[in-house]
């Protein structure tokens, strides 16, 4: 028999729908698996356009996830800095368009973490293989932190690292599964985060991998 405790209301081992991270943040379980194929496709004409290219850091690193971004703005890394364009500068031509199916998902996820009204410029496409990771950082580029991040996971599981204000707070470690969304804003927009390595593994919407949209108001 097992003990009854705090889930009991929940069918099987089934994970609460939306789970609070801190103050302003947000898991919501499962809140874009039903639209993760018009995700995907837009993604595919996304990359069609503007392929995945592995930035190199300020410091000279070459990033291990693999990235290209849609809408007026983009998110990109090299020698001298980080920073949004406009422009990919791999090709010298705007970012192609937010499909329209982005940006709803983003501004309904963004309404169901406590946040009305987003209407993001920027979406960066991240893409983890097996053993990828992103150590902890700040998304700080953006200039001013009025507006939420979100982030939909798509494709293989990983687990969040979500920390705290400094780089040496405790951070929760959080499983995510394709459909996931995290929305951070307000008191926790400039928390620290990251991703742990991706495990090796195939899932049959995106293959070997793990895709990540992360949604920003940049400009
Ligand atoms: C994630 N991604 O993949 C969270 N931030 O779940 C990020 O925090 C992130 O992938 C800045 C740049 C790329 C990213
Ligand atoms: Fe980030």
């Amino acid at each position: 028999m097992t003990t009854p405790g705090l889930f009991d209301d929940l069918e099987d081992d089934a994970l609460p729908a939306t789970q609070a991270l801190a103050s302003g943040a947000v898991l919501l379980r499962g809140f874009a698996r039903a639209r993760a194929g018009a995700l995907l496709d837009g993604v595919s004409k996304v990359l069609a356009q503007a392929p995945l290219r592995h930035l190199v850091t300020p410091g000279g690193f070459r990033m291990s996830v693999a990235m290209s971004n849609c809408g007026p703005l983009g998110w990109v890394s090299d020698r001298s800095g980080y920073r949004y364009d406009a422009n990919d500068p791999d090709s010298g031509r705007p970012w192609p368009a937010m499909p329209e199916v982005f940006a709803e998902l983003a501004d309904s996820a963004a309404r169901a973490g406590g946040f009305d009204g987003f209407a993001p410029d920027a979406c960066l496409i991240n893409r983890y293989e097996p053993g990828t990771r992103l150590s902890l950082h700040q998304d700080r580029d953006e200039g001013h932190y009025d507006w939420p991040i979100v982030s939909v996971s798509l494709g293989l599981p990983a687990v969040f690292l979500f920390g705290g204000g400094r780089r040496s707070d405790k951070a929760q470690r959080v499983p995510l599964v394709h459909g996931d969304v995290v929305v951070w804003g307000g008191p926790s927009r400039l928390h620290y985060h990251g991703v742990l390595p991706v495990k090796d593994g195939v899932h049959p919407m995106t293959g070997a991998c793990r895709i990540n949209l992360t949604f920003r108001k940049a400009g």
